[in-house]
Formats: structure tokens, C-alpha cells, sequence
């Protein structure tokens, strides 16, 4: 009998913007599996874009909802946290983490808290230290090129990389504890666009690309680390679901663009679900 898995995506709602958990589930669970959800915090809308959004920080609920989970004897093949509503819920989810885990438990750890150079507004640069320490807990980490000098305590060189600097960032990355690390917007001409993975048990490193838009879309990250961690939990490799992943949010966002829709309301995945269930191999 096949036996449908089950993750528990850590992240929090923003009401209006389609990223996070307004993504993650609905893209977990068209690709099939039973999608859990430990929401870290309620904001009206994402923090990008929008002013005068609301906030309501959920840290005291996680240690409670994950007592009961425990007290109901769950188990979850994969955990999957992003944005995370304040700093002492890097401490709860690693607890987490340690509490759940077994020897074939999957966590990947997206540390969302940067882009573009910028901490996110709402982040002091205190969350960088906090991350580093999550992503040491992780099997798999999908940090930006932001969010990747901020782990690594170093500046952000913009766009200024060679190959050399970023397969040496992936190493250094790999050094805080994941096995994979998958880095994203990595591009080296005005084509392409993608991601890079590093898995350090066999490494090699792999080039994920498609088409190169300079426009800045909301949420693709979340976008590109939920269908990569849906490829990965169908049994795709590595290199296999980075580029099943990078295709799928190329094509979210020339749907998007088709649309002529703002940008701070994120990419139109909805529609495109059908072509990521179809590169997984689902229908
Ligand atoms: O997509 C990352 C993200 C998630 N959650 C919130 C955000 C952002 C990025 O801006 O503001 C609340």
C-alpha cells in the first residue's frame, strides 16, 4: 500500500500577497501530499510592497500546537520552515525540529529574511545569527545571494560574482551544517536565471536555468522552495527537482506578466499548477 507523506510547512500567513503559506500549502498539496501547517505569525499583507499592514506575532501557539501534535503521536516526513513571526521562534522551531525528527525526516529550511541587499523591515540583523543557527539543524537550506552573505557574515556583493565566488559560498554554506544547499537568483549573463545546488556527500554542484526576467517578483522564493521540496519528496534528485523548480516559477511569472498584474500581489501559481503536476510526474 502506498502511504501518502506528510509536511509541516512552518511559515506564516500573509492574508493578501500569495507567498508563504498562502503558497506552500496549496502547492504541497497539489503535488499530493498531507500539508500541515504551524503558522508563525498573521499579517494583513506581506511586508513588501504594502504600508500599514498588521502583525500578530503567533511565538506563545508553537510550542502548544506542537505539545498537542506530539501528545497525538504525528509523524512528519518533512519539515519545511520560511518566515518565522520573531527571533525567539528560531530557538521553538529548532526544538522542533530535534523533537520530530528521525532518521529519514527531511528538513528544509528556507531563511527567509533578506533580499536584495535589505534585511525585511520587520527583522533587526540579530536574525541573521538566529538563522544561521536553524540552518544548522537543516538537511537542505535555500537561502538567496541576500540572505546567503547575511549567514556567512559578510557583505553582499550585488551582482559583482564569478562562478568561483559562488561554488566557494556553496561550500562555506554547506560548513554551518545542511548536506544541500541550493542557492537562488543565481545568474551570470543578461539569458539566464536560476539556482545552484551543492550537495556536499557527493560534491558536485549543479546549474538550474531558464529564461532571465530582470523584473522583481514577490514571493517566487516561496514558490521555488515549495515545488523543490515537492520534487525532492517524489524521489527527484537534487539537480532534478532545482530545475523542475526553476521552470515551474519561470512559468508562473510569464503568466503573470501575460496578465499585466502588480507585482506586489505576487505571481499567478495557481494557474500553472497543472504544468508542475505534470514535471512531477503526476498526471
Ligand atoms: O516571501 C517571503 C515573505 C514571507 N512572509 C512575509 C514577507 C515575505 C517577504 O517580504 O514579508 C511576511
Amino acid at each position: 500500500m502506498k502511504i501518502q507523506k506528510r509536511i509541516a510547512a512552518v511559515h506564516d500567513i500573509s492574508c493578501v500577497g500569495r507567498c508563504s503559506l498562502t503558497v506552500a500549502l496549496p502547492v504541497l498539496s497539489a503535488a499530493g501530499f498531507d500539508t500541515s501547517i504551524l503558522p508563525t505569525a498573521v499579517l494583513s499583507t506581506h511586508t513588501g510592497g504594502f504600508d500599514g499592514f498588521t502583525y500578530r506575532d503567533l511565538t506563545l501557539d508553537i510550542e502548544p500546537i506542537a505539545n498537542h501534535w506530539k501528545s497525538l503521536g504525528l509523524k512528519f516526513d518533512a519539515f519545511y520552515s520560511g518566515f518565522l513571526g520573531s527571533y525567539d521562534q528560531i530557538e521553538i522551531v529548532s526544538n522542533l525540529f530535534e523533537s520530530f525528527r528521525d532518521s529519514d525526516t527531511i528538513i528544509l529550511v528556507d531563511p527567509v529574511m533578506a533580499d536584495q541587499g535589505e534585511m525585511y523591515s520587520v527583522y533587526s540583523k540579530s536574525m541573521a545569527t538566529g538563522m544561521k543557527k536553524l540552518c544548522e539543524k537543516a538537511d537542505i537550506i535555500v537561502p538567496n545571494l541576500t540572505e546567503a552573505a547575511f549567514l556567512l557574515e559578510e557583505e553582499y556583493i550585488g551582482n559583482n560574482y564569478d562562478k568561483k565566488y559562488i561554488e566557494d559560498m556553496l561550500v562555506r554554506l554547506s560548513n554551518l551544517g545542511p548536506d544541500k544547499v541550493v542557492l537562488t537568483g543565481i545568474s551570470y549573463d543578461d539569458k539566464s536565471l536560476g539556482a545552484v545546488c551543492y550537495d556536499k556527500t557527493t560534491g558536485s554542484i549543479d546549474y538550474a536555468f531558464n529564461e532571465k526576467n530582470p523584473a522583481i517578483f514577490h514571493g517566487t522564493g516561496d514558490i521555488f522552495a515549495s515545488s523543490l521540496l515537492a520534487g525532492i519528496m517524489h524521489n527527484f534528485s537534487l539537480a532534478e527537482a532545482a530545475q523542475i523548480a526553476v521552470d515551474y516559477t519561470y512559468e508562473c511569472i510569464k503568466l503573470t506578466e501575460s496578465m499585466n498584474q502588480e507585482r506586489r500581489y505576487g505571481v499567478c501559481f495557481e494557474m500553472a499548477i497543472p504544468y508542475l503536476i505534470k514535471r512531477l510526474g503526476l498526471i
